[in-house]
């Protein structure tokens, strides 16, 4: 009757987290790579006023969130990644890619 109660623990350390900046040289990584398929979360810091990366967009999965200055951001990718999970800005000119390795 229990059955099915065990859970899934195969890390020991919580999700992992993707450190993003913002810089005069847009988001840095640009590229990520994170162990396919686990939970991650994504903290992103905007370090400067010069680009136009005030916002993060990410089509996949539905999100768009306000990138205050010198604040991380975090956002939950509890799916993880099957193969790349892209990211832009709100005026789709910067962006990057986070893949699953
Ligand atoms: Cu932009």
């Amino acid at each position: 009757m229990t059955a099915g109660c065990n859970q899934a623990q195969k890390s020991t350390a919580g999700p992992q987290e993707v450190q993003l900046s913002v810089t005069d040289g847009g988001f840095e990584p640009a590229r990520a790579e994170v162990p396919r398929g686990q939970a991650f979360t994504l903290v992103i810091t905007r370090k400067t006023d010069r680009t136009c990366a005030k916002e993060i967009l990410i089509p996949a999965l539905n999100e768009r969130r306000a990138l205050p200055l010198n604040q991380a951001v975090r956002i939950d990718v509890p799916n993880g990644v099957a193969d790349t999970l892209n990211y832009i800005c709100g005026m789709h000119m910067l962006g990057g890619t986070i893949a699953a390795k």
